[in-house]
């Protein structure tokens, strides 16, 4: 395998960071996930935008163009004959000294692996997933904003330690004020008759790229959508919960905290949006060569 690191392809052995990066001592850093599909990278301007507005927000600047970057992530693929996979590009902070002061660091890396991603198995997408609400809330938005795609995912690490005792695969994380924000890694969506609700960034959810796209797909389909507020309860009383993520695509929830939602199976938007997204995650995209 060939890695991309500061715009070289390296065989993957060879592809080391310095044990004073702080990327490795503080989690300093921003990274994105990104499908390739049927040799195109999915939302590769979406994703690259969103990399760079994480990388502002830490105030670390990518020494390369937004271009360059969409350029060296296509060519990586390339490289490694991805044409199906899974791209995680990674941006630290680079080496410095001991110590939190990030301006001791003068050498961001950008990494680039291309590879395959691990779904959820595929019998959950038949049979959907249970999930439990956690303890561990989200990000406060004035601590590590939850739009900021940062190398420190602690806080939802401990979410998926909390989920994975509980005998479940997956996390709902409440916000600071016991508000739906969103699963460790996927947003939540929530169907009530024709009307498709997530919750809004300012709750804790990341403007997940999948989320978008579901958003747009399903008001194609003539389902009425909003932004909204929920508590456990709107998720419980549900006819339909599912969640979206770059790993997981549209993955139905049938149980959340042992309780049902509508019958216990995938529902009929969740299958329809997920056969609309199939479709045209197979059209869209840039291709590698
Ligand atoms: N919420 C959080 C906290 C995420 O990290 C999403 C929602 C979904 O967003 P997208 O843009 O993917 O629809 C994410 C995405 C990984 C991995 O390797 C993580 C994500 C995506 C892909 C891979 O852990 N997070």
């Amino acid at each position: 395998m060939k890695i991309f690191m500061n715009g070289r392809l390296v065989p993957e052995p060879q592809a080391k960071v310095s044990v004073f990066d702080h990327g490795l001592l503080y989690g300093d850093g921003v990274f994105e996930g990104i499908r390739v599909y049927h040799g195109r990278v999915f939302k590769l301007a979406e994703h690259v935008d969103r990399l760079f507005r994480s990388a502002r927000a830490i105030a670390l600047e990518i020494p390369m163009s937004r271009e360059a970057v969409a350029e060296a992530i296509c060519r990586t693929c390339r490289a490694n004959n991805c044409r199906e996979g899974y791209v995680r590009v990674v941006v630290t902070r680079g080496k410095g000294e001991l110590g939190l002061n990030p301006f001791t660091c003068r050498d961001p890396q950008i990494i680039i692996i291309a590879s395959a991603i691990q779904l959820y198995p595929k019998e959950l997408y038949e049979k959907g997933l249970r999930i439990v609400t956690v303890g561990t809330i989200r990000n406060h938005s004035e601590a590590i904003n939850p739009m900021i795609k940062s190398l420190n995912y602690l806080n939802n690490i401990l979410a998926k330690i909390e989920a994975i005792n509980a005998g479940t695969l997956e996390a709902i994380m409440l916000n600071h004020e016991g508000r739906v924000a969103e699963a460790t890694g996927d947003n939540i969506f929530a169907a009530r008759g024709r009307a498709l609700l997530t919750p809004p960034p300012s709750a804790g959810a990341l403007a997940g790229i999948t989320r978008g796209v579901v958003l747009d797909l399903a008001r194609q389909r003539g389902y009425e959508t909003a932004e909204a507020t929920m508590t456990r309860y709107d998720l419980y009383t549900a006819d339909e919960v599912f969640l979206t993520g770059t790993a997981a695509e549209i993955i139905s929830v049938t149980e959340i905290d042992k309780r049902l939602i509508g019958d216990g199976k995938p529902g009929p938007i969740t299958c329809e949006l997920r056969e609309a997204f199939h479709q045209y995650a197979a059209m869209d995209g840039t291709p590698i060569d």
